[in-house]
């Protein structure tokens, strides 16, 4: 392919060459093999075609100042253009060396008047599509559908009051699965941006959680009869653009597919997201783990100080370093998943470049990351101290508790007349700023040595 960007493919240079080293990482080694698996395999990294080639970095008070290599180009109209937009992204991807990318049905091509010409505007760019992932080997890690953008999904797609719209977007749901199919997606996500509500006064939340179920439950069923088998995601997102999303949070969201029996849903989970529900992007990853849930991750995050959703490149290690730990408890990101960076530069960074310079950070701090969380499952540090903290349950009463062979009555029984002042125990890893110390210690020590 052509070298749209004027710029070479992004090597490692580890640390040879002190940290300042820009558009070259120093801890994404994609061959180098951690805790046997190889980097690129354990981290899946994708890029966000709606972020990294549509986003013009506008916001509230100023317009776009992105400068992108396409712009100022001619051409004939808007198909055209979003057909050159297709090379110069996979060109991005294999500079930066990501094996995966993802996509909004709207994000890749121009609508048009009707669905049926709008379905032959995304033909046209997904011939494209298919072609360029052919040439650069490069993978669909998920395609989901835009159902919040146009103007006509203002009270939702599935739970609109309006059953023109429910009708409409099933048109557009098939479309979008079948080119899920076609370009052999190994997951297809649902982010419900409008499923929610405004104000519960004018809602019916139990009809629109019906409706939103039974959404999912046809878009299964087509996806069977065409043969489409990757993985099912919902995404949570607590609010933004709605004041409630329904989707809440990953425990809101499995409540969900428990309640209305679509088991063959997982979850995929966004670091700002888990931010907006006051939950640390490592807090949802563990309860997606330990429900035998975690489907893929939409790497990001937050901003301490705002509210809103900023979609920034991660860069915090104790983060990465925690979704990592949990990623490697699991074995992997989901059966299909990756870390798509669902997330934008500063809009003070908008040059070409600084668009390779926002995703090597992000793909660096989740090496790292890596690297962190594997020296840290090597000795055993979390483990130990998970076992140190419930030793007392791993007694002959523990097991007999857990095992469901204990009453009320029969514990109470051997308390009685115990002295109540023996019963406040500590051990090690009650010992949390000594525990928080220690990890500062891996972070620092094993990217020292690295
Ligand atoms: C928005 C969501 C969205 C989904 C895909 O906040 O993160 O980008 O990932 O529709
Ligand atoms: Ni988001
Ligand atoms: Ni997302």
């Amino acid at each position: 392919m052509a070298n749209l960007w004027g710029i070479d493919k992004i090597p490692f240079v580890g640390n040879e060459k002190g940290p300042k080293e820009g558009l070259a990482f120093h801890y994404y080694e994609p061959d180098r093999v951690v805790a046997g698996k190889k980097m690129k395999d354990w981290l899946r990294f994708a890029v966000a075609y709606w972020h990294s080639f549509c986003n013009r970095l506008d916001d509230n008070f100023g317009d776009g100042v992105a400068q992108r290599p396409y712009d100022g180009k001619h051409y004939a109209n808007p198909e055209d253009a979003a057909l050159a937009k297709v090379d110069y992204a996979f060109d991005f991807m294999s500079k930066l060396g990501a094996e995966y990318f993802c996509f909004h049905d709207r994000n890749v091509a121009p609508q048009g008047d009707t669905l049926r010409e709008t379905d032959k505007n995304l033909d046209k760019v997904i011939d494209k599509i298919e072609e360029d992932m052919k040439a650069t080997g490069i993978k669909l890690l998920w395609n989901t559908c835009d159902t919040f953008t146009d103007g006509r999904f203002v009270r939702g797609a599935s739970t609109s009051p309006s059953i023109d719209i429910f009708e409409y977007v099933a048109g557009q749901q098939r479309k979008s699965l079948e080119i899920a199919k076609r370009l052999g997606a190994e997951n297809y996500v649902f982010w419900g941006g409008r499923e929610g509500w405004e104000s519960i006064w004018n809602t019916d939340v139990k009809r629109e959680q019906d409706h939103m179920a039974e959404w999912f439950r046809m878009c299964h069923e087509y996806a069977k009869e065409i043969g489409f088998t990757g993985q099912f995601l919902i995404e949570p997102k607590p609010q933004e653009p709605t004041t409630h999303q329904y989707d809440w949070d990953v425990a809101t969201a499995l409540n969900f597919i428990q309640r209305y029996g679509l088991d063959f849903f997982r979850i995929n989970i966004e670091g700002n997201h888990a931010n907006l529900a006051h939950h640390s992007y490592g807090e949802e990853v563990r309860t997606a783990v330990d429900a035998g849930k975690l489907g893929s991750l939409d790497a990001n995050q937050g901003n301490k100080f705002v509210g809103w959703d900023m979609d920034e490149f991660p860069v915090d290690l104790y983060d990465t370093t925690q979704v990592m730990w949990e990623v490697m408890r699991a074995g992997s990101i989901g059966p299909h998943g990756g870390l798509n960076f669902d997330a934008k530069p500063r809009r003070t960074s908008f040059t070409a470049e600084d668009l390779f310079r926002a995703h090597i950070a992000g793909m660096d701090s989740y090496a790292a990351g890596l690297l962190v969380a594997a020296k840290m499952h090597e000795d055993h540090f979390i483990e130990d101290l998970w076992k140190d903290r419930y030793q007392s349950w791993d007694s002959e009463l523990g097991k007999s508790i857990e095992s469901h062979h204990e009453t009320l009555q029969s514990l109470e029984k051997r308390v009685l007349d115990e002295p109540e002042s023996e019963l406040m125990a500590s051990n090690k890893s009650d010992h949390l700023e000594s525990v928080m110390a220690t990890i500062n210690n891996y972070i620092a020590d094993t990217l020292k040595q690295n």
